[in-house]
């Protein structure tokens, strides 16, 4: 990997390799050269990061232009997978599970035009954090247009599915599920996981994300959730059920106001997610004002 160039293709045969250092590769691809890590043909290749330091990862990318397709990233002690300011990356048909941190990363600035397509992430756990980072796919902490994350199926983590805290441009997510993200499967004892399926946002960014045909079900907390973030987020033909907390939180605020509301009120949130005329006993999460409806 560190070796490739432009144009480069890399087929790894099957079997599951325990590599002593990190697999990166700082070089750049073009759009009519792109530079290809793949397993040979249909065999099983398993990236198995078990005999790493702690704190490593098992294969990075900070090229542009690379497609990595067909192989598992698993047993790391950190994440799984982590692209940093890449462009026009293609991702496909990967497995990131049981590691460390999140499963698969992507971050930095200068990320831009990237597809991760059928991406299955699943069991990762970061005991260090308590749960508090492990997240399916973890979109955070950059910025860059043009990013896709697609087919994806991100399960059993013990954070969040998805989670694009701070990165500040758009992303697009569509046809992905999100599920059993939050539950302490490990018996943490200081167990700190949020278990959103999706967290769209978050650490003081605006950003109108693009979220169509998913779904997200027994999460432990949101289905979808905004997360602080004020952009105008797209949501389309979503499913969300079977969520601890809510389905979309929070939801289309208007039609969860009283339905024969006359006046302008102040609704707000309880702790149990319902929105209530009055105020309740307990600390309001948010307040909002509901329209005034024609008498
Ligand atoms: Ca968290
Ligand atoms: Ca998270």
């Amino acid at each position: 990997m560190k070796n490739a160039a432009a144009g480069t293709t890399i087929q790894v045969r099957g079997g599951t390799y325990t590599p002593s250092a990190t697999l990166k590769s700082t070089a750049n691809g073009t759009s009519s050269a792109r530079i290809t890590l793949k397993a040979h043909g249909s065999e099983k290749v398993k990236i198995d990061g078990s005999k790493l330091a702690d704190g490593s990862w098992p294969a990075g990318i900070f090229g542009d232009y690379w497609t990595v397709q067909n192989i598992t990233f698993q047993n790391s002690p950190a994440q799984g997978f982590v692209v940093t300011s890449s462009v026009g990356g293609v991702f496909k048909n990967l497995v990131t599970a049981d590691n460390g941190d999140s499963g698969f990363t992507l971050r930095g600035d200068g990320t831009s035009n990237n597809l991760v397509q059928n991406l299955d992430s699943y069991g990762n756990y970061d005991p260090a954090g308590h749960g508090q980072n492990a997240d399916g796919i973890a979109v955070k902490f950059g910025s860059g247009t043009g990013n896709r994350i697609t087919g994806a199926r991100l399960y059993n983590n013990l954070d969040d599915g998805v989670d694009l805290w701070q990165f500040s441009s758009p992303i697009t997510i569509d046809h992905s599920w999100a599920f059993g993200n939050g539950k302490n499967r490990w018996g943490d004892t200081a167990f700190e996981g949020n278990g959103n399926g999706y967290k769209l946002g978050g650490g003081g960014v605006t950003v109108a994300h693009i979220v169509n045909n998913n779904a997200g079900w027994d999460n432990t907390l949101n289905g979808f959730t905004e997360n602080s973030n004020p952009g105008a987020i797209v949501l389309n033909r979503n499913t969300a059920y079977s969520n601890a907390e809510a389905g979309f939180s929070p939801s289309s605020v208007r039609r969860r106001c009283p339905p024969r509301t006359t006046g302008t009120v102040v609704c707000r949130r309880r702790p149990s997610s319902r929105w209530m005329r009055r105020p309740p006993t307990a600390p309001a999460r948010r307040t909002v004002r509901c329209p005034r409806r024609p008498s």
